[in-house]
């Protein structure tokens, strides 16, 4: 009983954990005032009218506009020698924000990673290769160092140069993985073409996130790497990794409630949405002491799963990230997530790796052209039988979205691989 958890506040008891919340809060509130940017925005607030976490509500949200505002030091709460650390979003979406940490923050975040790692069962005695990028993503370091908090021997080969990371596997015995789904798909090509059976592997847990994927993306990994996957879901504002992660049931991602307030709004009314129910992940930290940031709005879309989960941890799951708001297409007045489309094509066992969506404007109209890697022994076949499957897959994808794209097939490894996050959409429309 004493090891199934590395923290036993991941399975206390849901009213003290409210209360331990409700206390992080006040304090997180009395901090965050320190800095220039929440002494104008909760100048007048009570932070002692807070008694449960529900009453969060009454706080003002922050979002990624308002922290690119406050570049680069507007949100620090102390002065800046008292940190060590800097870390940068990736900027996918736009300018990046930093983050910056004390140590105490450091071993924090270090503390939340490892008890996610061992959440889904990562020992001392295992190895972790962490084939993130190191540098100013947080997958790199933040992963490295819950790693060792853990005690596994931890190998920072970063990313790319497949060959060498195979060699690593291999001589050091690695039986953990971190590396984003996309890659996982390429890699375990990559190691069948290097003339390895992935079944003779020494892994068995790869740590995959950082990136939207589909639980057909997951399942794929699995059986092309003969290993078991967890998702890992965080946001550099949060920390970095470590804000959720699957245990061994893969039943959604326990959220470290202990550590964050986790809410989800409707991004238009912003009010809270009914449990259960898809919509914005909103963030507060309770445990940074350099950087608090209040009611962030993630712009990540998920949903709190209802019910308790067969672990026995308390913390409530999040549902995997359905897309970020800043995703949806709209084409001829239809919303459509990328992940639609990676779930309508990672089902078919005829698809390859790798994707990628171009919207284009043709003569009047917009269009959506799929581009699909199709495995090797499908791509030998006649004419006929490609026309077929290219059929079947644009009927599928619109059975999903409700628009009929225009199918590419294309070889294996044709379609350029990003060295970080997959770039699964490429907008080539006219704009006026
Ligand atoms: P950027 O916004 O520049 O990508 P980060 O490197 O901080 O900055 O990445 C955090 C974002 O990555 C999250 O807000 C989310 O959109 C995405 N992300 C992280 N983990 C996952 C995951 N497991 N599933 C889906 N998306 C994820
Ligand atoms: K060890
Ligand atoms: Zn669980």
């Amino acid at each position: 009983m004493k090891n199934m958890y590395f923290d036993s506040v991941e399975a206390m008891d849901r009213a003290d954990l409210e209360a331990l919340q409700a206390r992080r809060l006040r304090d997180t509130l009395a901090i965050a005032r320190q800095s220039p940017f929440y002494k104008e925005r909760l100048a007048g607030f009570d932070a002692e009218s807070i008694r449960t976490p529900a009453d969060i509500t009454s706080l003002p949200f922050t979002t990624k506009d308002d922290l690119r505002s406050q570049y680069p030091c507007g949100m620090l709460a102390r002065p800046l020698e008292d940190f060590v650390r800097l870390h940068a979003s990736s900027g996918t979406t736009g300018t990046p924000t930093a983050v910056f940490y004390t140590q105490k923050d450091l071993e924090t975040w270090a503390d939340l990673m490892a008890r996610s790692m061992y959440a889904c069962g990562c020992r001392r005695s295992d190895v972790l290769q962490n084939m993130s990028g190191y540098g100013l993503f947080t997958g790199g370091l933040g992963i490295h160092y819950g790693s060792e908090r853990l005690g596994m021997l931890t190998i920072p080969a970063g990313a790319g140069n497949t060959r060498r990371q195979i060699k690593l596997i291999r001589d050091f015995n690695v039986t953990v993985m971190h590396i984003i789904p996309s890659f996982a798909l390429y890699f375990a090509q990559k190691v069948r073409e290097e003339g390895f059976d992935t079944a003779d592997m020494p892994w068995r847990i790869a740590l995959i996130g950082a990136e939207p994927h589909t639980e057909e993306a997951r399942r794929k990994i699995e059986e092309m790497m003969h290993i078991k996957a967890y998702n890992s879901y965080g946001l550099s504002e949060m920390n970095g990794p470590g804000v959720a992660f699957e245990c061994l049931h893969q039943t959604g991602m326990h959220l470290w409630e202990d550590a964050y307030i986790a809410e989800i709004i409707n991004p238009e009314t912003g009010e809270h949405v009914a449990e259960g129910e898809i919509g914005e992940l909103v963030m507060t930290t309770l445990t940074r002491e350099g950087m608090p940031i209040i009611r962030y709005r993630t712009r990540d879309l998920t949903r709190f799963i209802p019910g308790q989960c067969a672990c026995g941890r308390t913390h409530r799951r999040i549902d995997r990230i359905a897309g970020r708001a800043d995703d949806m297409i709209i084409l001829k007045g239809v919303n459509i997530y990328p992940m639609q489309i990676e779930q309508c094509l990672m089902a078919m066992p005829e698809v390859g790796q790798n994707y990628l969506i171009e919207l284009v404007t043709e003569g009047v109209s917009d269009q959506m052209k799929v581009k699909v890697e199709i495995k090797n022994e499908y791509f030998v076949e006649d004419m006929r039988s490609l026309q077929g499957l290219q059929k079947r897959i644009a009927k599928n994808l619109c059975n999903e979205i409700l628009l009929t794209p225009r199918v590419e097939l294309v070889q294996h490894d044709t379609i350029p691989k990003a060295e970080g996050k997959a770039v699964r959409v490429i907008d080539n429309r006219n704009k006026d």
